[in-house]
C-alpha cells in the first residue's frame, strides 16, 4: 500500500490562505522537499521536476494507482492518466492530456509516464494490444533520437511538437494510435548555439555504430571531424548515453516494422549530411568548373573527398551533384519558348545551399519517420486478430517544446513561444473564461475571478490580416531579396503602441550589419527579444530547384519516397514556414476543444538541472505566468462537476427510491430529490443552474459514482435472485 506522506497539503483546494502566493509557493516547497513533486489544483496536476529518480513509477505504484477515483490517493501523475482513461470509458467520449510548462520542466517525461502508465494497466485480450502497447512506447525512442537535442535548459529537450492520440478498443485497450508532429527546428542541422547538440543521433550513430557499419557509411568515430556538429559537450559518459540509445532506438525501429533496406536507406541520409557539411567551396568566380568544390583535408593531409562520399551515400552523380550545388537554374519564359538559365553562386550563396539541402532533407526524412510509424500503428489496428476489437474513443497526449528565452533568441523561439502561447490561451479559454461563462449563463450566482487573458499576445502574432507573421509573409512574398530589417521597420511602426510589443533598434538600417535589430514581444511568460536576423529566410524556407532536381535522381529508398516529379511540376504558392504553423497550430486546438481535458502543469526548480534545489523566486515566476493562483480561486469559489438534468437523473436514479425505476415529472426535480436523498444542502455542496446540476466537491460527485456502482451491483442481485426464484 502507498503509505501517504502528509507534508504540506496534497490538494491546494484544501489552502487556508487561498489567495496568498507565498503560501501556495511555500506548500510546494515544503513537499518538494519531502519528494513530493506531485500537488492538485482540483482535477488540475501541478508537476515539480526532482531532477532525481524517486522510485514512484513502479510496478506497485501503477497497481495501486489503476481504478481509484481521483482523490482517493495522493496526487500522481498516474492518477492523472487513470483518470482520464476510466472517464473516456464511462462517459464514452475522447479525452486529452495537455502538458505544458518551460523548457525542462518535465513534460516529456511525463508523457512517457502516462503511456507506461496506460500500456502496464489496460489488458491484453489479444496479440496485436501489446503489440500496439510496444510500439506506442517504442515510438519514443525513434522520435527522441531523431527529434530531441541538448540545450542549455535540457540535455534531452525536445525540438519538436509532439501530438499523440491513443486509440482503444471497446474494451478498453489500446488497438492504435496516431502522433502528429508540429515544426522541427530544423536549423540545428546545420549550426548549434554554444554548449548545444546537433540531434542526438548524428551522436549516437557515431558512438554506437559498430567499425563495420561505420565503414559502409564512410564515417569516422570521431565528432570533431564533421563540421555539422558541435564539439562543445564531448564527454564519455555522452558517448557511453548515447550508445546505449542508438541500439535502443535500433531496435525499436525493428518494432515499428521499418525494413532492412529503410534502416540502411535512413543511416546513409544521415551519413550523408555528415559528409555534406563537410563540402567546403574555393575560388567560386574565378576556377575552373572543375575545380570549383574542393574536398577538405583531413588532418593527416590525407584528402577526404566529403563531397563523394555525400554522393555515395544517396547513390548521385558527382558532377551533377557538383552542378547543382554551385550553380542556380532559373526557368525563363519567352514568347517561344521556355528556358533554362544558369547562373553561379559565391561561396556565401554556395554554403547557403548546401546548409538548405542538409536542412531539407533532414526535415522530410523526420516527416517520413513519423509516416512509417504512424502506418505501422494503423498496420496493426487493421490486422485480422484485431479487426473484431470495434474502436471506441481516445485518449491524446499533447507534449510540445517549452517556452524558452535564450541569450540570443531567433525564429525558431519566435515559433516555439508563439505555440506555448495558443496552449496558454487554451487553457484560459477552459478553465477560466468558459467555466465563469457558464456559471453566468446557467444562472449561478458567482463572485467574477480577474485573471490576464493572452489571447491579445496570440492576436499580435498570428490574428489574420494584420499580425507579425503576416507582415513576415509579406516581406517574404515581395518581390526582390526578402530583408529583415524592412520587415523589423514594418512591424515596429505599426505595434508601436501594443502593449505586448517593444522594439529596441540600436543599429543603423543596413542589410548586412543587423546585430542589435530586435523586437520584444511581451509574453505571457515573460518579456523575449527576438532578433530578426534570418526571419524572412528561415520563414521562406527556400530550396533551389535544381537540388530538388538532384534528389530526384538518387535511388536511396527513403530518398525517392521523400522528393517526388510531382512536386516541381506543382504551380502552388509556396507557403512560408510560419504559415503552415499558424494553420497547424488551428487545427491541433481544433482537436483539442473536440476533447475533454486534464492539465498537467510542470514546473522547475532551477535552471542548474540540479535536484534537491528549490529556488523560490524561479518557482515564483512560473507560478505567476501559468495563472496558478487564478486556477486555484476559481477552482475553490467554483463547482467540480457538472451535469444536464436528464443525464444525472438517467445515471443516478437508481440511488432514490423516488426515482427508481422512472421518474415522471421534470427530470430537475428528480435531481432535486436525488439531492434530498443524499441529503445534499443546496447551494453548499450543489447548486441548480437552469439546465444543469452543479456538484461543488469532488468527493461528492466520488460518493455518488461509488453508489451508482453499490447499486448497479444490488440491483443485478436481486435479478439473479428473481431468475433463481423461477
Ligand atoms: P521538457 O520536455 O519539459 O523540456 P523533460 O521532460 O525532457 O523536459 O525533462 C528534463 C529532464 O528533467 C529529464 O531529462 C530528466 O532528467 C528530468 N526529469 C523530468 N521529470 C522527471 C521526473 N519525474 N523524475 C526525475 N527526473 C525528471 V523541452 O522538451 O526542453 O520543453 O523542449
Ligand atoms: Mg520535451
Amino acid at each position: 500500500m502507498i503509505s501517504r506522506n502528509k507534508a504540506g497539503l496534497d490538494d491546494f483546494v484544501l489552502l487556508e490562505n487561498f489567495t496568498n502566493e507565498d503560501s501556495f509557493i511555500e506548500n510546494l516547497r515544503i513537499r518538494y522537499e519531502s519528494n513530493l513533486i506531485y500537488t492538485f489544483i482540483g482535477p488540475v496536476l501541478i508537476s515539480v521536476n526532482p531532477y532525481k529518480h524517486l522510485g514512484i513509477f513502479n510496478d506497485e505504484f501503477k497497481r495501486e494507482y489503476k481504478n481509484t477515483n481521483l482523490f482517493e490517493l495522493p496526487p500522481h501523475i498516474y492518477a492523472i492518466a487513470d483518470n482520464s482513461y476510466r472517464t473516456m470509458l464511462r462517459e464514452n467520449r475522447d479525452e486529452c492530456i495537455l502538458i505544458s510548462g518551460e523548457s525542462g520542466a518535465g513534460k516529456t517525461e511525463a508523457s512517457k509516464y502516462i503511456l507506461e502508465f496506460i500500456a502496464a494497466t489496460t489488458i491484453n485480450h489479444n496479440e496485436s494490444i501489446d503489440l500496439v502497447k510496444e510500439k506506442l512506447l517504442k515510438s519514443n525512442s525513434i522520435l527522441e533520437s531523431f527529434g530531441n537535442a541538448t540545450t542549455t535548459r535540457n540535455d534531452n529537450s525536445s525540438r519538436f511538437g509532439k501530438y499523440m492520440d491513443i486509440r482503444f478498443d471497446y474494451k478498453g485497450s489500446p488497438n492504435g494510435g496516431c502522433i502528429l508532429n508540429y515544426l522541427l527546428e530544423k536549423s540545428r542541422v546545420v549550426s548549434q548555439a554554444k554548449n548545444e547538440r546537433n540531434f542526438h543521433i548524428f551522436y549516437q550513430l557515431l558512438n554506437g555504430a559498430d567499425d563495420e557499419l561505420l565503414k559502409i557509411l564512410r564515417l569516422e568515430r570521431q565528432i570533431d571531424k564533421y563540421e555539422y556538429l558541435n564539439k562543445d559537450l564531448i564527454t564519455s559518459e555522452n558517448d557511453q548515453e548515447d550508445k546505449v540509445n542508438f541500439f535502443d532506438m535500433f531496435n525499436a525501429l525493428d518494432v515499428c516494422d521499418f525494413k532492412m533496406e529503410d534502416k540502411i536507406s535512413l543511416l546513409k541520409i544521415i551519413s550523408s549530411i555528415l559528409h555534406l557539411g563537410n563540402v567546403k567551396f574555393e575560388n567560386l568566380s574565378t576556377a575552373s568548373k572543375k575545380d570549383y568544390i574542393k574536398s577538405i583535408k583531413k588532418s593527416d593531409g590525407e584528402c577526404e573527398n566529403s563531397l563523394e562520399n555525400f554522393c555515395h551515400m544517396l547513390t548521385l552523380d558527382k558532377e551533377a551533384a557538383s552542378e547543382a550545388l554551385i550553380n542556380r537554374t532559373y526557368q525563363v519564359n519567352s514568347i517561344a519558348q521556355s528556358e533554362k538559365v544558369k547562373s553561379p553562386l559565391n561561396i556565401d550563396q554556395a554554403n547557403y545551399a548546401r546548409d538548405a539541402l542538409a536542412k531539407d532533407i533532414y526535415e522530410r526524412t523526420f516527416n517520413w519517420i513519423l509516416l512509417k510509424i504512424n502506418q505501422s500503428l494503423e498496420e496493426t489496428k487493421n490486422s485480422p486478430i484485431s479487426a473484431s476489437s470495434l474502436n471506441g474513443n481516445c485518449v491524446g497526449i499533447l507534449d510540445i517544446y517549452g517556452f524558452e528565452v535564450f541569450q540570443t533568441n531567433g525564429f525558431e523561439q519566435f515559433c516555439i513561444n508563439y505555440c506555448n502561447e495558443k496552449l496558454h490561451e487554451l487553457f484560459i479559454e477552459l478553465t477560466l473564461k468558459s467555466e465563469q461563462e457558464e456559471y453566468a449563463a446557467e444562472g449561478i450566482v458567482w463572485e467574477p475571478i480577474e485573471y490576464f487573458n493572452n489571447k491579445i499576445i496570440c492576436n499580435l502574432i498570428e490574428q489574420k490580416p494584420i499580425s507579425i507573421i503576416d507582415f513576415m509573409d509579406e516581406e517574404c512574398l515581395r518581390p526582390g531579396e526578402p530583408n529583415d530589417i524592412t520587415f523589423l521597420d514594418k512591424i515596429s511602426t505599426y505595434f508601436l503602441k501594443h502593449p505586448h510589443f517593444e522594439c529596441i533598434k540600436t543599429m543603423k538600417k543596413t542589410t548586412k550589419n543587423i546585430k542589435g535589430n530586435e523586437f520584444v514581444i511581451k509574453h505571457y511568460a515573460g518579456p523575449v527579444v527576438y532578433n530578426v536576423k534570418n526571419f524572412l529566410d528561415k520563414n521562406n524556407n527556400l530550396l533551389f530547384r535544381n537540388l530538388k532536381e538532384l534528389m530526384l535522381k538518387s535511388d536511396n529508398s527513403i530518398i525517392k519516397a521523400i522528393y517526388t516529379e510531382a512536386e516541381l511540376s506543382e504551380n502552388k504558392r509556396h507557403e512560408t514556414v510560419a504559415s503552415q504553423f499558424r494553420t497547424g497550430l488551428k487545427k491541433l486546438m481544433h482537436i483539442l476543444y473536440t476533447k475533454e481535458p486534464s492539465y498537467i502543469r510542470c514546473i522547475k526548480t532551477n535552471y542548474d538541472k540540479r535536484s534537491d534545489y528549490f529556488d523560490t523566486e524561479l518557482v515564483r515566476h512560473q507560478v505567476k505566468y501559468l495563472s496558478l493562483m487564478e486556477n486555484l480561486r476559481v477552482r475553490r469559489a467554483g463547482f467540480a462537476f457538472r451535469k444536464p438534468y436528464e443525464q444525472f437523473l438517467e445515471r443516478y436514479k437508481s440511488i432514490c427510491p423516488k426515482t427508481w425505476p422512472h421518474f415522471r415529472g421534470d427530470p430537475k426535480d428528480g435531481v432535486e430529490e436525488i439531492c434530498k436523498h443524499l441529503k445534499y444542502e443546496r447551494e453548499v455542496d450543489y447548486s441548480m443552474g437552469h439546465s444543469k446540476i452543479f456538484i461543488r466537491l469532488s468527493k461528492s460527485f466520488f460518493d455518488l459514482e461509488d453508489l451508482f456502482h453499490i447499486q448497479k451491483i444490488i440491483l443485478a442481485n436481486k435479478i439473479k435472485a428473481v431468475y433463481k426464484g423461477y
